[in-house]
């Protein structure tokens, strides 16, 4: 009787804790594409065709390699819809001695994981998923002691954990932990960064872009513009290509955005991450040996190492230390629905346009985008996070809820009410206007503060901070902007209150839901 590992389709590496180790002749991999999974949010059309498409390649390649694998296609007659039916059905098929499977990143599917053991009459065994640096055990133990937590002090234990950018002596290299001050800035006029590799769809992918098409036609987004890595050769190639060519600006650049450049320097590499089809900590290594060569400078160095074993490690063991109840939370108790622009892109607020247009085309977005121009938005205007969750989770492919929760619940809408964060990210015109050209280009003004033709941001931003007074005063890095407040005058603070009810009162809610079925 064989071992049963079913292998999720964010799990796709032969490196796998359920894998590695196992004999080729006693196991038997299932991967199973299902209905449930491809709809419970109604995902962006790239997003479904990059996992299918690095799931089906990935299948092969364990075949090419003389494993077994018994494959679910989402079309297959029987196919029940969900991982647990057909776990059902394959037990049936191959009489397992046991099944072993690796925990699911998000915490949905571990609920339905955590029954096996008594629905099916064989050992099951969940194994830690240790494609991370730190367990969720010892995230668990590290925040346990803890008020509020501050990626920055777990960043280090990370740090010295892997001895990434440390000296002989546990200093941090260069004598500081963070360099951010040096990752600041704008963006030139004439920016020219070499294109990301993009990779022509083959014939599987082209199966995978039909059948999607064909049965989520409906969904957001655009599948013309597809070109992610879907295996782990491509992904490697679009890893090199990131650090011969753009990990030397990646630093200084990466809070830049520029308008109709969608890349700039970000390396592009989340969703194969993600999938697994990448390691995470082999590409610290990588950026940190090209410091060490004199290719990379540290700044730019050390910004992605801490992206990767600071900020995707940090949201990971927060997703788990706060789930379930960190998807309900509204310590804000913002209530607007979704605006319809999210969506469409139809709006004046040039920014905003050109961030969703990104996010349609090419299912990405990069962070200053998703956090400072469509976040900041959401934050101001005080729009429910199930709402903002749930567009997130759809329109990026990169998405999965234990990274996208924490940083829009969390990161983006403080509503956890600061656990993540030390205070909200929110922002007038004048930080979009320094860090882009979108401004320039805008029917509004970045400089005018109310009325006609001014920036949204400006009245919307005073409008949030009056509104959250009680709350936001107590915050030692925010509550000194209320002298500022308080200076204005009753007069100016209307005008600014009048513009920014003015323009909520216009701004049109989503026609349908578009996130969820039904
Ligand atoms: P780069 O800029 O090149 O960064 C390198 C890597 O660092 C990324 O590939 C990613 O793995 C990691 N990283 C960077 N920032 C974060 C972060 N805040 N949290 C976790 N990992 C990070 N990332 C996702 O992978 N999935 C999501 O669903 C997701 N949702 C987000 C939602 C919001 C509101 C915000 C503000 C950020 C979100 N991020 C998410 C983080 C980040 O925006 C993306 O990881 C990044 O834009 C991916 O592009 P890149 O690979 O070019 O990243
Ligand atoms: C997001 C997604 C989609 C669209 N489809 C599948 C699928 O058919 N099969 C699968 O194994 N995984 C899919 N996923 C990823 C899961 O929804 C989920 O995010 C991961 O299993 C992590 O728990
Ligand atoms: Fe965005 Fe305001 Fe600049 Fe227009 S003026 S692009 S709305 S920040």
């Amino acid at each position: 009787r064989p071992v049963l590992v079913p292998v999720l389709g964010d799990q796709l590496t032969r490196a796998l804790a359920s894998i590695r180790g196992r004999t080729k002749d006693d196991t038997v991999i299932l991967m199973m594409e299902v209905w449930d999974e491809a709809t419970y949010v109604r995902h962006h059309k790239q997003k479904i065709a990059l996992i299918f498409s690095a799931m089906r390649h990935f299948a092969a390649e364990l075949r090419n390699a003389g494993w077994q694998v018994d494959y679910i296609r989402l079309d297959d007659e029987d196919n029940s819809g969900s991982f647990t039916g057909e776990v059902a059905r394959a037990v049936e098929r191959h009489d397992p001695r046991a099944i072993h499977v690796v925990e699911a990143g998000e915490w949905r599917v571990q609920q339905a994981i955590e029954e096996w053991p008594d629905k099916f009459d064989c050992d099951v065994d969940i194994l830690p998923d240790d494609r991370f640096v730190a367990s969720i055990a010892e995230f668990r133990e590290w925040a346990e002691d803890r008020d509020t937590f501050r990626m920055e002090f777990f960043y280090r234990e990370m740090r010295r954990k892997t001895g990434l950018l440390m000296t002989a002596d546990d200093k941090p290299e260069g004598g500081e932990w963070n360099l951010d001050k040096q990752n600041r800035e704008s963006p030139e006029n004439d920016m020219d960064p070499p294109e990301r590799a993009k990779f022509e769809p083959d014939e599987i992918t082209c199966e995978v872009i039909a059948l999607v098409e064909e049965q989520f036609g409906e969904h957001f987004g655009s599948l013309e513009t597809f070109c992610w890595p879907v295996t782990r050769d491509e992904a490697e190639e679009a890893a090199d290509r990131f650090f011969a060519e753009r990990i030397e600006k990646f630093g200084p650049y990466q809070d830049a955005m520029v308008h109709g450049q969608d890349d700039l320097y970000h390396s592009m590499l989340s969703t194969s991450i993600n999938l697994g089809l990448l390691d995470p900590l082999e590409l610290c290594r990588r950026a940190e040996q090209a410091y060490r060569d004199g290719k990379a400078p540290l700044n730019s160095v050390e910004g992605f190492i801490r992206q990767l074993i600071g900020w995707r490690e940090y949201v990971r063991g927060f997703y788990w230390y706060f789930m379930p109840g960190l998807e309900s939370a509204n310590q804000l108790n913002a209530q607007r629905g979704l605006p319809e622009f999210y969506w469409t892109g139809e709006t004046d607020m040039r920014c905003l346009a050109d961030c969703v247009r990104s996010t349609r085309d090419n299912a990405h977005a990069h962070h200053i985008q998703r956090l400072m121009v469509l976040g900041n938005f959401a934050l101001l205007a005080g729009v429910n996070p199930r709402e903002v969750q749930d567009w997130y989770l759809v329109v990026y492919a990169d998405a999965y809820e234990w990274v996208e929760l924490p940083n829009v619940s969390a990161m983006i809408l403080y509503a956890d009410g600061g656990k993540l964060a030390s205070k909200p990210y929110a922002a007038s015109g004048n930080y979009i206007n320094k860090m882009s050209d979108y401004c320039k280009e805008c029917r509004y003004s970045p400089a005018k503060k109310t009325g006609e033709g001014a920036c949204p941001f400006n009245p919307l931003y005073w409008h949030f901070m009056h509104r959250h007074r009680d709350r936001l005063e107590q915050n030692h890095r925010i509550g000194r902007i209320y002298s500022t407040w308080d200076r204005m005058g009753e007069e100016k603070q209307r005008k600014y209150l009048d513009s920014a009810e003015a323009f909520l009162d216009v701004l049109e809610p989503a026609k349908k839901t578009w996130a969820r079925n039904g």
